[in-house]
């Protein structure tokens, strides 16, 4: 059985889990967190990092070079538009969404919910810090970007609104929610991928997790 090394409430885990349901792919999870590597992680992942994937052909780390294999290998259901432009521009929107919303984002979920499960304090100054000062340009960018009806690249859910959405629902958790008097288009679009059924039940199986539902 093909391996994913990593946790739900990982959002670079969540963006392979994601595409697996979508996909109809068989695999099983090897619970790994930041907090908790096996010794010989790095032989799978050799910067430490989850996700990590692993079948009976390769072992492969990075959520976007994990997520490209399975396109390639099981086609069906693709998670890209058709067409060089657009396909560039759903990577592109991927590539934002890992390099500049993980850390602005993500650490906002680190200080309030990740310290929380490692019995340590929130800083609290370091979360209103990313929410004055990371998030509004973050947001303010997806607010031009994002479509008023459906998702990215139409009406099926693909890998960039998956990539964007992840850590969203990390913000969610974390209790900070997109304020639609500012950010409507965002705000609403958040609001659609969150019932789309395969973001739901993650949402859902993140809350059982977290002792909520
Ligand atoms: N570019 C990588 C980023 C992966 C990443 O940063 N994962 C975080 C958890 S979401 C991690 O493993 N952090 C632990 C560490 O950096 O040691 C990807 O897309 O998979």
């Amino acid at each position: 059985m093909s391996k994913l090394y990593g946790v739900p409430v990982s959002p670079m885990a969540r963006k392979v889990l994601v595409s697996l349901e979508l996909k109809g792919i068989n695999y099983e999870i090897v619970p790994v967190t930041p907090f908790n590597k096996p010794d010989d992680f790095l032989n799978i992942s050799p910067l430490g990092k989850i996700p990590a994937w692993q079948d009976q052909d390769v072992t492969l780390a990075d959520s976007t070079v994990i997520c490209e294999y399975l396109e390639d290998r099981y086609p069906d259901h693709s998670l890209y538009p058709p067409g060089a432009a657009d396909k560039a521009k759903a990577r592109w929107i991927e590539e934002y969404a890992d390099t500049i919303m993980l850390p602005a984002l993500g650490s906002i979920f680190f200080e309030r919910v990740a310290k929380k499960m490692i019995n340590q304090p929130a800083d609290e100054s370091k979360v209103q810090d990313h929410l004055e000062k990371k998030l509004p340009p973050i947001f303010n960018y997806l607010e031009t970007l994002l479509p008023d009806a459906d998702f990215l690249f139409g009406a099926d859910l693909q890998l960039a609104d998956i990539a964007l959405i992840t850590h969203f629902i990390n913000l969610a958790h974390a209790g900070v929610h997109v304020d639609s008097t500012l950010y409507p288009t965002l705000a609403a679009y958040v609001e659609r991928v969150f019932q789309h059924p395969a973001i739901s039940h993650r949402i859902s199986e993140d809350q059982k997790m977290f002792g909520l539902k």
